[in-house]
This record gives structure tokens, sequence and C-alpha cells, in this order.
């Protein structure tokens, strides 16, 4: 008894969650898909290992980034939204494409920078856990204009191998990407 009402209770879950499916992509087409102003990614590193969870939620300035990493290599690492959300561990996180750039050169230094997408170094502990906050007023969750996180070709977050240096083109002389979130998936 008790598995027969388990099933017609899935059945219905199936039907709901499908009816669901349809009806959000007959809105699509008429209009364009509702963008989240709230998202929380996974942090994945080469080996395609968790090294955090980070979340991205619009605020009347900009967007912020919280970020809980751990399994993190210590040491001051670049820490950047990239423009392709795109995470490949394949080519070594490289099909996430280069900063969000928005028109502008790399770097806090650069006199035509920073990009949208530069932030701040992380600096992580010897325990290879930390926890940070970021407010970005250079972007947005929206999917219009160049500093949208959620435009065509989606975008990421991404961690280097070493520190941005703040002013070396195109990207701070970085050096490897080792650690990728999605934030939002190319929509087409
Ligand atoms: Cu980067
Ligand atoms: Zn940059």
């Amino acid at each position: 008894m008790t598995i027969h009402t388990h099933s017609l209770a899935s059945k219905r879950l199936v039907a709901k969650t499908f009816g669901m499916i349809a009806l959000t992509s007959s809105a699509m087409m008429i209009a364009p898909s509702v963008i989240a102003k709230e998202v929380t990614a996974e942090l994945k590193g080469v080996d395609g290992g968790t090294l955090g969870e980070i979340t991205f939620i619009e605020v009347s300035t900009g967007v912020q980034i919280k970020a809980n990493l751990q399994g993190m290599s210590s040491g001051a690492h670049a820490f950047h939204i990239h423009e392709t959300g795109k995470c490949n561990a394949a080519d070594g996180f490289e099909s996430a494409g280069g900063h969000l750039a928005a028109g502008k050169e790399h770097g806090f230094l650069e006199d035509k920078g920073p990009h949208a997408g530069d932030m701040p170094n992380v600096h992580i502990p010897e325990s290879g856990e930390l926890t940070i906050e970021v407010l970005n007023t250079s972007i947005s969750m929206g999917s219009e204009g160049s500093a949208a996180l959620n435009d065509v070709d989606g975008s990421a977050l991404l961690l280097h191998a070493d520190a941005d240096d703040y002013k070396s083109q195109p990207s701070g002389d970085a050096a490897a990407r080792i650690a990728c979130a999605i934030i939002a998936e190319p929509s087409s």
C-alpha cells in the first residue's frame, strides 16, 4: 500500500516536471529566458575535483561574489571573470576565453583598464581554505551589454597558479588556470 502511494506520487511529480519544461521552452520562444539574480557555482580543479563553491548575487551596485574555497594551493592566485561559460579541464580551462573585458585593457595599474572581470588576488593560507566576499561594481547578472554575466556566451570565474601583476597584457601574467566555475553556460 505504501509503495503504491509512493509510485502514484512520483508519477504525478514526473508529469508536473514535464509540464514545467514544456512551459519554459514555449516561453523562451516568445521572450528572453528569466535571468537568475543569484547563482551558486561549483569551483572545479583541472583534475575534476571540487575546490569550493562560489555564489554570485545581483545587488544595486553590481555583483556580490561569495567564495568558499577549499583544497587550494597556498599563496596568491589571480581571481578573474572570463568571457565564456565553459570549464573544460582537458584544455586547461582555455575554453573559458579571455577576461570579461568590456572594452578595457587588463589591470588596475593600466591607464586604459581594468577589465570588468578583473578583481584583486586571493591569498590562500596553508590550510588551503578561505572564505571571501568581493563586490564587483563593473559587472551585472543581466543578459545585455558587454559586462553582463548571462550574455550569449555566458561567463566563468577562474583562479590562476600565480598572482595577477595588475598590468601585463592581456591577463596579468598569472600563469596556468587552476580552477574554474561556470557562472552561466553559453545560451546557444
Ligand atoms: Cu583569469
Ligand atoms: Zn583582465
